[in-house]
C-alpha cells in the first residue's frame, strides 16, 4: 500500500522538491492550494511532476477547507509548508501572516486529530523565530527572539506544534530549518534577486542591481537537502524539533560576490545599495547547530554555499538566454 502524504505549500519552492520527494520513494501525494488567478506551478513543471499530484483545492486561513483536504487524502504524513514566507511583506500584511503563518496551524492540527490523529505531522518553523539572537550558535534550546511579523506568526505555529504534540499526543514535529535556496527559489528574496540580476547583467539586459543591507549574515543551504530532513522527522518513532542547518555562516556580500565571480565580474561593479530594502527591524546574524539532526536523523547539509550559488546562477543564464 502506497503511504499518502498531504503538503500544504506544494507550489512552493519547499513543496514542489518535497512532492518530488515523496513521489520518488512511491507515496501519493496530495496538495492543498488556494485557487490564484495566476499560475503557480511552474515549479512542479520544472521538475516533471505537475502531474503526478492530486490537487485538493482550499485555503490554510479556511478551517473547512482544511478538514476536508484531511478528509479526502486520508494522510499518513501532513507537512505544513504553506505560509506567507516573504519576511518583508509581513510588515505590509501583518495581520494576513499572523493568520495564515500562525493561527492556521491550528487549523490542521485541529483537523488532525478530530479525523486523522495518526497521520504524523510536519510544521515548517524558521530560524527567524531567533531573530535577535540570544546564543552565537542557535539550536534547539535558544530562547527566541522574532524581529518581524512573520517571525512573531511562526513562532505561534511552532508553540501550538509543541502543544498538541503534549496535550494530545500527536506524532507533531517542528523543523526550525535556516534559509534554504535554490533555482525554484522566488524572485523576491535575495539569493535569487542575485543570481538573476547575475544572469541579467552578464547577457547584457540589466546593468545593476538594487540591494539592501548586505551586511546580513545567513546560514545558507540547499533546499534539495532540507526536504530530506523534513521526511526523516516524520519517520522516527518519536516527534521531536530539530535545527535544520550548514552550520556556517555568511554575508549577502559574500553570496553576491561569488555570484558575479562565477560569470567572471565584480559585484562592485554593479550593486547599488538601496534604502527601500532595508527592512524596519533587521535580523543582523543567523548561525544554527544541527547536531541533533545529525546525531537522530543522521542528516547534515551536502551542498557548500558556493555548489548552491553555481547552481542558480547557471540556471537563471539557461532561463535569461531563453526569454
Ligand atoms: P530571510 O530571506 O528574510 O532571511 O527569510 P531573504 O532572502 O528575504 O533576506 C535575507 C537577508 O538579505 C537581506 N537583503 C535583502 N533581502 C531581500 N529579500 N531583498 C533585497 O534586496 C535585500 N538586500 C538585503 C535581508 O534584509 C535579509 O537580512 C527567508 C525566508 O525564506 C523565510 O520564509 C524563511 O523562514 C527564512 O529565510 C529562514
Amino acid at each position: 500500500m502506497n503511504k499518502h502524504a498531504l503538503i500544504t505549500g506544494v507550489t512552493g519552492q519547499d513543496g514542489a522538491y518535497l512532492a518530488k520527494l515523496l513521489l520518488d520513494k512511491g507515496y501519493r501525494v496530495y496538495g492543498l492550494v488556494a485557487r490564484r488567478s495566476t499560475d503557480t506551478s511552474w515549479r512542479l513543471r520544472e521538475l516533471g511532476i505537475a502531474s503526478d499530484i492530486e490537487f485538493i483545492e482550499g485555503d490554510l486561513a479556511d478551517a473547512c477547507s482544511v478538514q476536508r483536504a484531511v478528509i479526502k487524502s486520508r494522510p499518513d504524513e501532513v507537512y505544513n509548508l504553506g505560509a506567507q514566507s516573504f519576511v518583508g511583506s509581513s510588515w505590509d500584511q501583518p495581520v494576513t501572516t499572523g493568520i495564515v503563518d500562525g493561527l492556521a496551524v491550528t487549523h490542521v492540527l485541529e483537523a488532525i486529530r478530530q479525523f486523522s490523529p495518526e497521520s504524523r505531522f510536519y510544521q515548517a518553523s524558521t530560524s527567524e523565530m531567533f531573530g535577535l539572537i540570544q546564543a552565537e550558535r542557535q539550536d534547539e534550546s535558544t530562547p527566541f527572539y522574532p524581529r518581524s511579523p512573520y517571525g512573531v506568526a511562526k513562532l505561534y505555529g511552532h508553540w501550538i506544534t509543541v502543544n498538541y504534540r503534549e496535550s494530545f499526543n500527536l506524532h507533531a514535529s517542528s523543523g526550525i530549518l535556516f534559509n534554504h535556496e535554490s533555482p525554484l527559489r522566488g524572485i523576491e528574496f535575495v539569493t535569487r534577486k542575485v543570481t538573476d540580476a547575475v544572469a541579467r547583467i552578464k547577457l547584457g539586459k540589466q546593468k545593476e542591481l538594487r540591494l539592501g543591507n548586505i551586511d546580513a549574515k545567513r546560514d545558507w543551504g540547499y533546499a534539495g537537502d532540507y526536504v530530506e530532513a523534513m521526511w526523516l522527522m516524520l519517520q522516527q518513532d518519536q516527534a521531536d524539533d530539530y535545527v535544520v542547518a550548514t552550520g556556517r555562516t555568511a554575508s549577502v556580500r559574500d553570496m553576491c560576490a561569488l555570484a558575479f565571480e562565477h560569470v567572471g565580474l565584480n559585484y562592485q561593479d554593479h550593486v547599488v545599495i538601496d534604502p527601500r530594502f532595508f527592512r524596519p527591524a533587521e535580523v543582523d546574524v543567523l548561525l544554527g547547530n544541527p547536531a541533533k539532526a545529525q546525531r537522530k536523523l543522521g542528516w547534515s547539509a551536502r551542498t557548500t554555499l558556493a555548489e548552491l550559488v553555481a547552481m542558480m546562477v547557471e540556471a537563471d543564464l539557461r532561463r535569461v538566454s531563453k526569454e
